[in-house]
């Protein structure tokens, strides 16, 4: 019998230019040795150069597809990215909560164990890749449904009121992210002068936090950090990893795939998401396999 592979879902948008969105995760999720299925919430008209349109898809094709999928693979671990629209994040929500007695279903969540939420509402060009409908859907119905949520040092402000600017900020967006429904929370704070993720999570003796630090690359290689971040925390954790084992990996592997990236189009370029590849080829080359 052929071996049963990790099945990783990735819900997201559709960006060409692969530096993000489900064709960017899909690249991430074989990167760490699981089997990729994918589900578009919305297309995007976007190059290196910057995001140009966004077309939610119609919502009940996401309802359709989902349930499909599910009805069909065992799904051990789901990554939520852009939405696109409050009906699309409405029925993504309908999904993670319908019915009970799916494969992890738990007091308190939803159908599906291992979902992370990647509020993403913009673009790093600025666009709005979430109406505020969206918004709304996402605060009250899909943070109390992730377990754990990844919003960047912008996101959690936006979505706390909370300035958020350097790490005692970080700490208090994330504990008002916890009085508002989420299990657990990253924080990415790449843009931040040092690179700080911070990890915070609730615990029978209350909130615990720990921070990760890596040096601030200088890159023009980083479209599709948060993404790559998000999707390779939900893959860690469908492989049965803790979660803040999950998360200083995810943190490692982006941090490679950024110091790896990529001269694709004229803008910001792509991280590298299969760098491990080049690494393979050249152990390949250097003659391990003859010896
Ligand atoms: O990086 C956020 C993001 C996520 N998903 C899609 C995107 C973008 C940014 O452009 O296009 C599809």
């Amino acid at each position: 019998m052929p071996e049963k592979p990790t099945v990783v879902l990735t819900i997201a948008g559709f960006d060409p230019s692969s530096g993000a969105g489900v064709t960017a995760d899909i690249k991430t999720i074989a990167a760490h040795g699981c089997y990729g299925v994918a589900c578009i919430t919305a297309m995007t008209v976007q190059s290196t150069a910057g995001v140009k349109r966004v077309e939610a898809s119609d919502p009940s094709l996401l309802t359709e597809t989902l349930e499909e999928l599910v009805g069909d693979v065992d799904v051990a671990g789901i990554h939520i990215g852009m939405l696109g629209s409050g009906k699309v994040a409405k029925a993504v929500a309908d999904f993670l909560s319908a019915g009970s007695g799916g494969r992890a279903a738990r007091a308190g969540k939803g159908r599906f164990a291992n979902v992370v939420l990647d509020p993403v509402l913009k673009s790093s060009s600025g666009a709005d890749l979430l109406d505020n409908a969206g918004i709304k859907m996402l605060i009250e119905r899909l943070l109390p449904l992730a377990d754990v949520v990844t919003p960047n040092v912008d996101e959690a402000a936006m979505i706390t009121g909370i300035k958020v600017k350097d790490l005692e900020e970080m700490r208090a967006a994330a504990t008002k992210l916890h009085e508002m429904g989420s299990s657990a929370v990253v924080i990415t704070g790449g843009h931040l002068e040092k690179a700080i993720d911070l990890l915070s999570f609730q615990t029978k003796r209350g909130i615990e936090q720990e921070i990760f630090k890596a040096e601030r690359q200088k890159s023009s290689s980083t479209h599709g950090t948060g993404c790559a971040f998000a999707t390779a925390m939900a893959c860690h954790l469908a492989l049965e990893r803790g979660l803040a084992e999950a998360a200083l990996l995810a943190k490692t592997y982006v941090t490679a795939a950024i110091s790896n990236g990529q001269t694709v189009g004229k803008g910001t370029g792509p991280v590298n998401h299969l760098y491990r590849m080049n690494q393979q080829r050249r152990a390949a080359g250097s003659g391990s396999e003859s010896s």
